[in-house]
């Protein structure tokens, strides 16, 4: 298998698995604060997909949400390691655990510091997005183009609540006061990965966050860019994995973006 294979039979098998503990009763602990969750099916789903990864690539790093503590250790890893797989067993922790949908499976390759493969499953609509580096990016067959609004009034935006309540989240509230008025409408969804894979597919102008991980974002950065579109932080500079606070959009809304946040 390759590792676009390996990626995509990872994330399906992972929701498969994912999808057997709806409606189950499952165990559910707080990391940061009472707003982080992580379930024992989030442990499980990492576990099965670094298996996965590691039958096939057994000398590959692997970062996930659920085994280190903090983005500042990519940093270090990408000085180390060639291939870095960063992976988010569950992304849409929270709607998983209310019985919501609005959740999926995130896998990223990064070569030598630079993202070459992005993987993103949502297992409740069997949707499976897929990037790779110059490849272009599709929705299961369907080759992805961003969409070519050009202005606000008409643009539908996606924001996201981060579990930091004092900064992150203040500063989500802050924007959406400020483009919640002026533009077309705004929704959360509650999946940085699936805001972003939304962004590639069209179905969103744009979608910003603050405060978030490299395993949230990476496999959506690159889709957002196969299918046409900018990923930037939310002051204009380009994505880089260590950004956290994002925008990502259509392009053309994107310079206007940053002049309201
Ligand atoms: C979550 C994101 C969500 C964001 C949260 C959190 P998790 O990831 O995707 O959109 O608002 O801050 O990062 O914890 O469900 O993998």
């Amino acid at each position: 298998m390759n590792n676009r294979e390996v990626a995509i039979v990872a994330a399906r098998d992972a929701g498969e698995l994912i999808q057997k503990y709806v409606n189950k009763n499952f165990q559910v602990e707080e990391k940061s604060s009472v707003f982080d969750l992580v379930t024992e099916v989030d442990r499980e789903s990492e576990q099965l997909i670094r298996k996965k990864i590691l039958e096939s690539n057994p000398t590959h790093r692997i970062i996930g949400e659920e085994g280190i503590d903090h983005v500042n250790d990519l940093t270090l890893l990408m000085e180390s390691d060639d291939y870095i797989w960063v992976i988010d067993p569950i992304d849409g922790t929270t709607n998983f655990v209310h019985g919501l949908p609005g959740y999926c499976i995130s896998i990223a390759l990064v070569y030598k510091k630079e993202i070459i493969l992005g993987v993103i499953y949502d297992p409740n609509l069997n949707e499976l997005f897929c990037a790779e580096k110059g490849k272009g990016a599709y929705l299961n067959d369907r080759k992805l183009s961003i969409s070519d609004i050009k202005k606000i009034e008409y643009s539908v935006l996606a924001t996201g609540f981060p579990s930091d309540i004092k900064g992150a989240r203040a500063k989500v509230i802050q924007g959406i006061n400020e483009i919640g008025s002026v533009c077309s409408n705004i929704r959360s969804y509650g999946a940085a990965a699936l805001h972003l894979a939304y962004v590639a597919a069209g179905r969103l102008e744009g979608y910003w966050e603050y405060n978030l991980n490299a395993w949230d974002i990476a496999a959506g950065y690159l889709l957002v860019k196969e299918a046409g579109g900018i990923v930037s932080d939310t002051s204009g500079n380009l994505y880089e994995l260590t950004t956290r606070d994002i925008l990502a959009t259509n392009g053309q809304i994107h310079t206007e973006l940053v002049g309201k946040l």
